[in-house]
């Protein structure tokens, strides 16, 4: 496949987690006593735009502490729900349509768990969601004719 030469395509999207304290009241069902939080970590398109049409599949490394740490998800929502005690570092990696012949590419995101920040008690006490997320985009340069295509509408 040609490419399509002295052209760069970006695509943002966002990544991140939210994690939450179990209400005391009802904890999930299956979780193991020691965990303490509800957590998502996710990539998604900004405003939630679909983005499907460039990334394919997203494979979520969690923590050797979970049982099956790797977690690949081939369609959205691409997120991994989960529960735990432990805050750390989740690899994901981007695996984008086989139309681009892009390789991989790999994020890292620290998960957060615990409220920081001026107000980190009072969001403590109300049980407040604790948000990470960032903006990113990708960059596919020179990107073959058909990738090209695909991401201009052409
Ligand atoms: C820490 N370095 O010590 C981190 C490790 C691991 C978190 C955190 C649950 C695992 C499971 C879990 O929250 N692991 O029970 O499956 O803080």
């Amino acid at each position: 496949n040609k490419r399509v030469k002295t052209v760069s395509v970006f695509r943002p999207f966002i990544f991140g987690s939210e994690a939450k304290p179990f209400d005391p009241e009802k904890r999930p069902a299956n979780a193991p006593v020691d965990h303490t939080h509800q957590w998502r970590v996710f990539v998604k398109g900004i405003n939630d735009e679909d983005i499907s049409y460039w990334l394919k599949k997203v494979q979520f490394k969690l923590h050797e502490t979970y049982a099956q740490a790797v977690r690949t998800i081939e369609a959205p929502p691409f997120e991994v729900v989960e529960t735990g005690w432990g805050e750390f570092e989740i690899q994901i990696k981007l695996y984008f349509t086989p139309e681009s012949g892009e390789k991989p590419q790999t994020l890292w995101h620290s998960l957060k768990l615990h409220p920081y920040g001026p107000d980190a008690e009072g969001m403590k006490e109300r049980r407040e969601a604790v948000v990470s997320q960032n903006y990113e985009e990708v960059i596919f340069n020179e990107p073959v004719e058909p990738f090209y295509d695909l991401m201009t509408g052409g």
